[in-house]
């Protein structure tokens, strides 16, 4: 297997949402196989759901040999770890971790759909995104800091670091 460039989603809105995505963070950079490339800002926006606490988003950028469903598990277990209830799909969550890019692969299983399939409609995963790969273009050729242009801003602001 070879080495693979990933991006990740992160998203909280419960429990001290900036504490969780740092934990996250330093669980990501402490998996086996798993290097911790680069990590954008934090950000905090409104939720696509009204009535929801805002959220704070950041995106991360890995480097692994871990394939697509191993990651996820992985990914999944650090959501555990942090409290993570799956009560209703768009719920308020304490952490949420994405795989948004794999590569420049194109992934449609029964647990994957990569390109994160909303990722395209929200500024929270575009924003940090670009923060850290400013270049970037979707494995359809798509150039992502075009797709900012288009999506609602939902008030996002870069909290300062
Ligand atoms: N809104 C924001 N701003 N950030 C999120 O991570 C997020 N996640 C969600 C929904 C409810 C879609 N809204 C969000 O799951």
């Amino acid at each position: 297997m070879t080495k693979q460039l990933v991006y990740i989603g992160l998203g909280s809105n419960l429990q001290d949402p900036v504490t969780q995505l740092i934990t996250a963070l330093n669980a990501l950079a402490n998996l086996p196989d798993i290097k911790l490339v680069s990590q954008s800002s934090l950000y905090i926006s409104d939720s696509l759901l009204e009535g929801q606490p805002q959220y704070i988003n950041a995106v991360a950028c890995l480097e692994t040999v871990l394939t697509p469903e191993a990651l996820l598990d992985q990914l999944q277990q650090i959501e555990n770890e942090h409290g993570r209830e799956r009560k209703e799909r768009w719920g308020a969550r304490t952490l949420d971790l994405d795989i948004i890019l794999y590569g420049n692969q194109k992934i449609n299983t029964e647990r994957l759909i990569i390109p994160h399939p909303q990722m395209a409609l929200r500024s929270f995963v575009l924003m940090p995104l670009l923060e850290i790969a400013p270049n970037i273009c979707l494995p359809d050729g798509r150039v992502v800091a075009d797709l900012l242009a288009d999506c609602p801003s939902q008030n996002l602001k870069r909290l300062s670091s």
